[in-house]
């Protein structure tokens, strides 16, 4: 690290989109006169984003003591201990505290308005970053004559991305597992990219929307990319030199079984002296190297890696092992509970995917250290359009827990079709596991953290509209009780400038009209009623009802001619409703009760039950998949009102891209369709064509 040393900030990359930070964004700061006190590299960050949205639009900015080209400041940004004893101002601001003298935290940050002059106030510098991005975002109306004083903090402490990126091109996955915005931004054919100005460009717009972590490398940890823990940990401090300058720490996935790949030990067991003395002295050389590192990410005994099940030992056991040798150095462990019986028999009904990651660790809450997060998935199967929340999240209130999301959309239309799924993650942070009176999710989480999008793509995310789920995902994780269409609103007015666009109004209610709903749109297209998958096996894009039925996988949906869905209830099924506290326990339990929206995740039932909506099993089936299709039409209608409105680039791309969408949502309708209609032999009460 090198506190103090003034960072010169990249140019925007000359081939990437500036996403969410284009020039125009900055007008408000940029136009302004500027003072900026305190010390240290994140606020060399600040004062030199200042000084150039200033050379872009015309305003002046001073470090220190002076006034900006001789003019008052109209803006000011101030580490509370740097206050220059006689500065009005910012006591001024400091006074309009709701309790002064109480710590604003390590990343929090108070904007206010004592008369002529917006003051951002912090305690540490971080907060000051996060503060320039917060009037960045208010533009004008951070100059207003009414602007209310506020105080923002964090919700969650964490707010990570984990790239799935290889460092080797993978012969399956390729260089990103599961990504679809092209290759990595981190690495290319077996080595690193060192690409320093799209790395700081990356950095720049994660900490614009409040991210602060990043894992740099693949959970799924093969030969080259075990290497990074040791003779190749050069190339992890050259990432971490770029993101340090906006605040973000980087983690690296390692793989259990490391003592024995790289160190030649016979064994990994986690209660091995030598193994333990591994892991101390190899973390001790990571800290020399990296200081600020973040610490390790591990999925073990999942999918094929390695984990303590192969020497008698738990997850607990295996997860210690590493929080140990972090702790000293203040990192983290965070243990993966994606764990689950990849080969499963399908003719056994009694095992039970949902119930996985419960049965093998609510059993091990207690035991774990407090540096060690177990990082559940929000979902109890897999990242799917409808899922539960995961009772794990409910069931360890002994450990500190990260819940994981997946931004790159893995099963919600890799990154070719609009999918907005911060409505999606809002339900899941809103949603209280033990009813109306107990905590939500966001309020057990520890950390927020979710699997990147993001590729070397030009647009960053390949699909130029799936920029908004990331900068989201980071919104959310900041504020989860933002509202989706809020943050829709940042997004567009940062990203496309409506104010100076033709047709600001125009521009921003088709994409409302566009995103809004669009998760809900896929989720019609698709598998029906949280019964989940029905995905193509293997890349998981586009239909095949029965793809996944008769795998070792554990994703069936068990259809019939009588019926659909997976019967997990107590008294019939696997007793997966009895993870769950009450009273979703007994509301997932009852047929009469559960939401119709995942019926078919926790009921088996007839095509011709009733659900709530009036509508029979078999006739929503229809319904939805025809709504779904139309609604993907609209999009694309819509989407041509915007020629003009946003960049010929953007436009072209999403206008390609939709076609796509809508390809797939046809082939989606007519197999899902198709498939029920000759399972069931039921027709159509509107007398649609079914194939
Ligand atoms: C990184 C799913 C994905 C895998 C992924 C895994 C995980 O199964 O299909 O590609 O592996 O989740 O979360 O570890």
């Amino acid at each position: 690290m090198s506190p103090g040393t003034l960072v010169t900030p990249p140019e925007p990359c000359s081939d990437a989109h500036p996403a969410w930070l284009p020039l125009e964004a900055w007008r408000a700061v940029g136009a302004r006169h500027t003072v900026v006190y305190g010390q240290g590299l994140l606020v060399d960050t600040v004062f030199a984003e200042i000084e150039r949205a200033c050379a872009g639009h015309g305003g002046a900015v001073a470090r220190g003591i002076g006034e900006p080209a001789g003019h008052p400041a109209q803006l000011m940004f101030a580490l509370v201990k740097s206050l220059p004893p006689g500065d009005d101002l910012g006591r001024m601001a400091y006074a309009e505290l709701a309790a002064p003298g109480e710590s604003l935290g390590s990343e929090g940050f108070v904007v206010a308005r004592p008369g002529e002059v917006t003051v951002v106030l912090a305690d540490a510098p971080a907060g000051l970053l996060y503060g320039l991005f917060e009037v960045v975002r208010l533009g004008e109306a951070a100059f207003g004559p009414a602007y209310p004083v506020r105080v923002h903090r964090p919700a969650l402490g964490r707010r990570m991305l984990d790239h799935w990126d290889n460092v080797d091109v993978h012969p399956v996955m390729g260089q990103v597992e599961r990504g679809y915005a092209g290759g990595s931004i981190f690495w290319r054919d077996g080595r690193p990219r060192r690409d320093r100005a799209r790395l700081r460009a990356y950095a720049r717009l994660l900490a614009a929307c409040g991210v602060n972590a990043v894992s740099v490398n693949n959970v799924n940890v093969h030969a080259t990319e075990a290497r990074l823990l040791t003779e190749r940990l050069d190339e992890v401090a050259e990432i971490a030199d770029e993101l340090r300058a906006y605040a973000i720490r980087v983690h690296l996935s390692v793989t259990f079984a490391a003592p024995v790949i790289l160190a030649g030990l016979p064994t990994a067991d986690p209660l091995d002296d030598r193994v333990r003395a591994w892991w101390a002295e190899t973390t001790r050389r990571v800290y020399d190297r990296i200081p600020d590192f973040g610490g390790y990410l591990v999925k073990a005994d999942s999918e094929g890696q390695p984990g303590p099940f192969s020497y008698g030992r738990d997850h607990a056991d295996g997860a210690n092992l590493l929080a140990e040798a972090l702790a000293p150095h203040g990192g983290v462990v965070h243990w993966r509970a994606f764990v689950y019986n990849h080969r499963q028999d399908w003719r056994d009904r009694s095992t039970d995917r949902a119930r996985a990651a419960f049965d093998h660790f609510a059993p091990l809450d207690g035991r774990f250290l407090d540096t060690v997060i177990v990082q559940v998935k929000h979902g109890p199967i897999d990242f799917q359009a409808r899922e539960p929340v995961s009772p794990v999240i409910a069931a360890m209130p002994g450990t500190r827990l990260a819940v994981e999301f997946q931004v790159t959309q893995e099963y919600t239309g890799q990154q070719r079709h609009v999918c907005y799924l911060a409505p999606w993650w809002s339900e899941v942070l809103q949603f209280r596991p033990w009813g109306d009176d107990g905590r939500s999710v966001a309020e057990v989480a520890a950390d927020l953290v979710a699997v990147s999008n993001v590729g070397d793509d030009r647009f960053w995310t390949g699909h130029p509209l799936a920029q908004a789920n990331l900068y989201a995902f980071g919104r959310l994780a900041w504020d989860p009780g933002l509202s989706p269409e809020t943050v829709l609103d940042e997004w567009i007015d940062l990203t496309f400038d409506p104010a100076s666009s033709a047709g600001p109004a125009l521009l921003r209610s088709t994409l409302h009209e566009i995103m809004d709903d669009s998760w809900r749109s896929y989720e019609r297209y698709t598998a029906p009623l949280g019964v989940g998958f029905m995905v193509r096996p293997g890349h998981h894009y586009g239909p095949d009802v029965d793809g996944y039925e008769y795998t070792p996988w554990g994703t069936y949906h068990f259809a019939d001619r009588d019926g659909v869905g997976v019967d997990r209830t107590r008294a019939t099924g696997t007793g997966f409703t009895g993870q769950y506290p009450s009273p979703w326990a007994e509301v997932y339990e009852s047929l009469d009760n559960c939401p119709d929206e995942l019926l078919l995740f926790f009921h088996h039932v007839p095509y011709g039950h009733v659900l709530h909506s009036g509508s029979t099993v078999i006739q929503h089936i229809y319904d939805t998949h025809f709504a779904g299709v139309r609604e993907v039409e609209a999009m694309a209608r819509r989407w041509q009102r915007l020629a003009g409105l946003v960049g010929d680039d953007v436009y072209a791309r999403v206008d390609e891209l939709l076609g796509e969408q809508l390809r797939c949502a046809r082939e989606w309708r007519d197999q899902v369709n198709a498939y029920f209609h000759r399972k069931s032999g039921v027709p159509d009460a509107h007398g649609r064509p079914l194939h």
